[in-house]
């Protein structure tokens, strides 16, 4: 059990204003429940010691037990929940998306749960940036986070950052959060989506407010190609365009858009660390690593083709 109180998912070590809020919560509910089972289980041992006593009459028993019945089935839960409820409503307040003092609105990141990976779009004045199985966002502020569903119920879940929202088909919810440091958190799809909602992980880095800027600036440019790789690019034209973007080549919908997949941490949403190889390794065996995923196998293309292909996508970093 102790294996929940630290690491990149863990509700009690809490790293925003957000998550403060509910890692108190659980602590202070933790506590109270603590001393209710505590009270409980030493009444409950308490009444096989104790003998009726014949001074008191049966009218007399019979009115102590209802008291009994009417303060720990009725009173202590009755003031429990009041507690709970005075306690964690304002929490609850505090992650929604209102208005800030200043009257300045924050930045909005908008994330899209598919099965089994994630969308994550940057909306800007100066051109929307895309990405995928990745969040980038800058530390010590605020941002609003607009979640949807393309396909089933998804939910985003960021433990470190603060409480989890459902993600519906045809329904934007929204939450705000806030990492008070630079770092990189574990963040999961909280809602059973189907076979692989378990491969369906999301990389989050905070970084300073500065680098986010540099990095959804060199993110608006087309990624920089590299010499050499013109087989990779016209097998991906021909077998992989329809369904993946590649900024500046590619306009595929239906899969994660791939122009920055060089720079990413993981692969498949969190099935396989990016390391040199990694993406042939994806295109060999995906339907191995992640059983049923939406990709189409390729088996019919050949090992030299799958290698060409994953070596040039390994290029693809802004
Ligand atoms: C029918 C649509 C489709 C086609 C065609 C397709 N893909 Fe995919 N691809 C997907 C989907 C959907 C995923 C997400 C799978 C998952 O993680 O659940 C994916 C995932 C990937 C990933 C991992 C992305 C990430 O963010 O981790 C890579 C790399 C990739 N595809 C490359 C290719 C290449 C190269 C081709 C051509 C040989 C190709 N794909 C053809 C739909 C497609
Ligand atoms: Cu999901």
């Amino acid at each position: 059990m102790l294996v929940g109180c630290s690491g990149e998912r863990s509700i009690l070590d809490p790293a925003g204003p957000a998550a403060r809020e509910v890692a108190w919560l659980w602590w202070g509910m933790l506590t109270a429940f603590t001393l209710v089972f505590v009270g409980v289980v030493g009444l409950w041992l308490a009444a096989f010691r104790r003998r009726a006593s014949p001074r008191r009459g049966e009218a007399r028993e019979r009115r102590l037990g209802l008291g009994w019945i009417l303060g720990g089935g009725i009173l202590l839960p009755g003031v429990s929940i009041l507690l709970l409820l005075a306690v964690g409503v304002p929490a609850g307040q505090r992650l929604l998306p209102l208005p800030l003092p200043g009257g300045e609105a924050p930045r909005v990141i908008e994330v899209i749960g598919h099965q089994w990976w994630w969308e994550v779009r940057y909306p800007d004045e100066a051109g929307e940036v895309v990405t995928a199985n990745r969040l980038v966002m800058p530390a010590g502020e605020a941002v609003d986070f607009h979640v949807t569903g393309a396909d089933v119920i998804h939910a985003f879940w960021v433990p470190r950052l603060g409480g989890k929202i459902d993600m519906l088909p045809g329904r934007v919810n929204r939450i705000r959060l806030e990492a008070d440091e630079p770092g990189v958190f574990g963040a999961r799809c909280a809602e059973f989506c189907g076979t692989q909602h378990t491969h369906m992980q999301l990389h989050v880095e905070a970084v300073p407010p500065d680098d986010f800027e540099a990095w959804l600036k060199a993110r608006r440019r087309p990624p920089p190609q590299a010499e050499g790789h013109d087989p990779a690019r016209e097998a991906f034209d021909e077998h992989c365009a329809g369904c993946h973007r590649v900024e500046g080549l590619a306009e595929g919908t239906g899969g994660p858009d791939l122009s920055d997949i060089g720079s990413r941490a993981t692969l498949g949403a969190g099935v396989l660390a990016m390391e040199e190889g990694a993406i042939a390794r994806w295109l060999a065996e995906h339907q191995t690593l992640k059983p049923g995923n939406r990709m189409p196998a390729h088996d019919h293309l050949d090992a030299a083709t799958l290698e060409a292909l994953g070596a040039w996508l390994e290029t693809l970093r802004p």
